[in-house]
């Protein structure tokens, strides 16, 4: 039977992604731990070993490595009921994982991190000077997410898929960046929906 080992800061939203696709479908994960506030993806033994780019998550495949938390969770997730088989609904999925990366995740994830994590007493004024464009497209993102669930239950075809747990992942913490949640309530509704799924872990189980 392969072997997975989930390369990790147990901190990152990214990671808890891969952490609850397995627990949805029952794929046992072993857990190596990283502190990225301490540089320990970038030391050389990381870059030559796990991954060039000194990031996690890294999913091991048995003796290959494959970055990106997007990536991972659909090599996981491969032949299962969580990737639709329709074209459309199939690509629509994708679309979701698409948008996450680009315009959910580097805005709610990153002033997670900054404001959660480093404190913004602690940011370089470049970073200090990019928040308010990140609160904006944060917000915007999350209006998005709203609207499209005003009337469904679940981001793509119909049914619980993919689409949902990655976006569960770091909307769910939105809040410790800054987010009110409560202005979207019909994104807590699908957050309680996704929750209560069998299968779901929470963030830090
Ligand atoms: N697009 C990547 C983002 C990976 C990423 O940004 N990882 C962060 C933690 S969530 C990291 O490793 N930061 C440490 C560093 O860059 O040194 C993914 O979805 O996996």
């Amino acid at each position: 039977m392969t072997e997975y080992v989930l390369h990790e800061d147990p901190a990152s939203g990214n990671c808890y992604k891969i952490r609850l696709v397995a627990a949805h479908l029952g794929i046992p994960l072993q857990r190596r731990r990283y502190d990225i506030r301490r540089g320990e993806t970038r030391t050389p033994a990381f870059l030559a070993e796990v991954d060039a780019g000194g990031r996690i998550p890294v999913l091991q495949i048995g003796a290959r490595f494959l970055p990106e938390s997007n990536a991972a969770c659909a090599y996981l997730a491969s032949g299962s009921a969580l990737i639709p088989s329709d074209r459309f609904d199939h690509a629509d999925m994708l679309r979701w994982l698409f948008w996450e990366q680009y315009s959910h995740e580097p805005n709610i994830a990153t002033l997670r991190f900054w404001r959660r994590y480093l404190g913004e007493a602690s940011l370089a004024p470049a970073q200090t000077a990019l928040i308010p464009g990140k609160q904006a497209a944060g917000e915007a993102a999350l209006a998005l997410m709203a609207r499209h669930l005003e009337t469904r239950d679940w981001l793509a075809a119909g049914t619980l898929t993919l689409a949902d747990l990655v976006l569960y992942a770091y909307t769910h913490l939105a809040g410790e960046g800054g987010f009110d949640l409560a202005a979207y309530p019909a994104v807590e509704r699908w957050l309680a929906r996704v929750a209560a799924m069998p299968g779901h872990i929470r963030f830090d189980d």
